[in-house]
């Protein structure tokens, strides 16, 4: 994410826009959108009146205080919605199933990774989170104290959470495959004195320890007084004196809690967001607007129908979208959802589909960096299952090139499922533009337009929207409730990060294009734009080319200092399982990929270098981390590599580099 406001600049449009090329499109099949929750009006009802659309929404709780005012803008841009209201999340997400029995409706299919289950239902839910919330209150845990909670895709992950929510603790989730550095400057900057973890976790078919990670991060968090230990492997841990078992402590307390009503504007959570340079930023989420707004969109985007629908988030809890569509949202709709905690590859390339297959999913939610994994592993893989139950796909966190979009479609969907690909952000909460299932016909690579309820444009440097065919910064122009409300403890940079690049206006740091429907086209960070011979170039539109060649599975683009253009186009890419060996080593491809980008945009973006990798560096939520790469492309020393989702991936891509020279 991009830290100050006026960082980057934005693509043009017209000068380059193969993406805009892109002529295929997909209606919604005839009987979703006969059945759909949400139809075309939605967007007018909400255009005429914007806070009474929110208001509606709203409803979707329930409050044991009505709101007095939707929305207080008056101290813009911190906002207040639903101000005076009161209602309690945990009750929302579980309770009051329980009363309008639901009780015995499956919450959770848990499917661990060396093959365990766990079917949890909501009364189950119910008596595990009162228990936690016990416990908690018994190590004093009280209203506003902040709980970090460090640990793998296991039920107690959730529980955990909303046991925090139901005493008003807010929680600050550290994704499990963050370093013991990373964990550390997360508990020191909310001030955490609790934190939940387990002994280990599976990955990849062997016990992965994180409790170690723990330890060295509390050796230096003084204020930190307990660590409550899930047993998740069994396997042996050092123990210190504030240690203490989930078990011992968890187990034997009552199965009911009485929830208390908070204030819609009580902080819920703290989810921490790397800055492309300085520390992580904390942000900042409230109760009543933040569940509406994710409660909302997962009823619209995905039409969750509760009653027969089996929804799956295939992410991390550790990612907002856990936090938004594995957690929040569905419980609060009273779905019922499949969680998985290992990789999908373990034991075998077809887990994922076995899921989908055993569990009969309906609707499945990834990113588009997964789907090229699975592209690259081949289309029969997923072939020998059946998905014939999957009426919905969804795709988050980066843009998804339209060969990844067709071949998802295709290849899972049998061409029978609307792929709606959701833009949106930490910050925001939940899903901002997107198409809708039963009303757009989608168009592969563009996440269409905002949301009902959602305001949101292109400008250009001096912060007037752009015409249609144009490119330029993408901003929100009016609050919604999922809006993060600051940053941890630094109102200026919330301000200064947010709201000053363009006054007014919500600063996303992405480029966008509107094409001549004036739908929305993602084109990256801004700061992933290069500057070759004073053309500036988007790294997602080269590599979306890339993709579009039969032998890539994946690309990452990066723009590399260069003396006489300025910047170069320098491309790392992963082939496709059935590309040969000597080929893929010969510089016959690499002519031929770097001809093709030539031809699919213009000899302008032609990569100076190609090199193929097995892997490219990654984030937790898939995202590429192309400051890493620009790093080898230049030949510096390698900067933070704390975030990554797995940092050995960087010493075979520099490995590869030095024996190619
Ligand atoms: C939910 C999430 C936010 C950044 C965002 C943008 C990129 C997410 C996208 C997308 C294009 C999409 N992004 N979804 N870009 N199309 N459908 O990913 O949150 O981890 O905070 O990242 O991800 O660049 O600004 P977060």
């Amino acid at each position: 994410m991009t830290d100050t406001a006026s960082a980057g600049a934005a693509p043009e449009g017209g000068a380059l826009s193969n993406l805009l090329h892109e002529t295929r499109r997909f209606d919604p099949p005839a009987e979703l959108a006969a059945n759909a929750n949400v139809t075309a009006d939605a967007y007018q009802r909400a255009a005429d009146d914007r806070l009474a659309f929110w208001a509606d929404a709203a409803e979707r709780l329930t409050w044991t205080k009505k709101w007095d005012q939707v929305l207080d803008w008056s101290n813009a841009p911190f906002a207040k919605w639903y101000v005076g209201g009161k209602l309690n999340a945990a009750y929302n997400a579980v309770d009051r199933h329980v009363e309008a029995g639901n009780g015995d409706k499956v919450a959770f299919h848990w499917e661990g990774e060396p093959g365990d289950t766990r079917t949890i239902t909501y009364a189950d839910l119910q008596k595990m989170v009162s228990q936690a919330a016990n416990a908690l209150i018994e190590l004093g845990v009280q209203t506003g104290d902040r709980v970090a909670i460090y640990m793998p895709m296991i039920p107690e992950t959730v529980v955990a959470m909303l046991a925090c929510a139901r005493l008003g603790a807010p929680h600050t989730v550290v994704f499990g495959g963050f370093s013991a550095s990373a964990l550390r400057d997360r508990i020191q900057d909310c001030d955490a004195r609790i934190v939940i973890t387990v002994d280990g976790q599976y990955r990849r078919g062997s016990q992965a320890a994180l409790k170690p990670a723990v330890d060295e991060a509390v050796a230096e968090c003084p204020d930190v007084r307990n660590v409550l230990v899930v047993r998740r492997t069994g396997q042996d841990v050092a123990w210190t004196d504030k240690d203490l078992w989930w078990h011992d402590v968890v187990d034997r307390q009552s199965t009911t809690h009485t929830p208390e009503s908070f204030d819609a504007e009580h902080p819920l959570y703290v989810m921490y967001t790397s800055g492309t340079t300085g520390k992580p930023k904390g942000i900042l989420h409230t109760t009543g607007g933040y569940l509406t707004h994710v409660a909302y969109t997962h009823w619209a985007v995905f039409d969750i129908k509760p009653e027969t629908d089996v929804f799956w988030t295939a992410a991390d809890i550790g990612w907002v979208t856990g936090h938004s569509y594995i957690v929040y949202a569905p419980l609060i709709n009273g779905a019922t959802s499949v969680m998985y905690e290992g990789t999908p590859d373990t034991p075998h390339q077809g887990r994922w589909w076995e899921i989908i297959d055993k569990y009969k999913v309906t609707i499945l939610y990834t990113a588009p960096t997964t789907i090229r994994m699975f592209m690259k592993w081949g289309a029969e893989v997923p072939a020998r299952y059946d998905l014939s139950t999957l009426r919905i796909l969804g795709s988050v966190g980066e843009p998804i090139n339209p060969e990844a979009y067709v071949w998802y479609r295709h290849n899972i969907g049998h061409d029978r499922t609307p792929v709606v690909d959701t833009w949106w952000q930490t910050e925001t909460g939940g899903h901002m533009i997107s198409p809708l299932p039963g009303v757009t016909a989608g168009k592969p690579g563009s996440a269409m337009t905002a949301i009902p309820g959602v305001s949101a444009d292109v400008v250009d440097d001096a912060g007037q929207s752009v015409g249609n065919g144009q490119g330029g910064y993408l901003v929100l122009t009016e609050p919604w409730p999922g809006m993060l409300r600051t940053i941890w403890g630094d109102d200026q940079r919330y301000v200064d990060t947010y709201w000053s690049r363009f006054p007014g206006y919500y600063f996303a740091g992405d480029g966008a294009k509107k094409d001549e429907d004036g739908d929305l086209w993602l084109l990256g960070r801004v700061d992933d734009v290069m500057n070759v011979s004073g053309h500036r170039l988007s790294t997602t539109e080269i590599e979306s080319a890339l993709v579009s060649h039969e032998k890539v599975a994946e690309a990452a683009v990066v723009g590399a200092s260069d003396e006489t253009t300025g910047q170069a186009v320098v491309a790392f890419v992963i082939l496709r399982g059935a590309v040969p060996k000597e080929e893929a080593q010969g510089a016959e491809l690499v002519k031929e990929l770097r001809n093709h980008v030539a031809h699919e945009i213009s000899p302008i973006a032609k990569p100076r270098s190609i090199m193929v990798v097995p892997d490219l560096p990654k984030t937790r939520s898939g995202k590429i981390m192309r400051r890493l790469l620009r790093d080898v492309a230049e030949h510096r020393t390698m900067g933070d590599v704390t975030t990554l989702q797995d940092s050995s991936v960087m010493d075979l891509i520099s490995a590869g580099l030095d024996s190619a020279k």
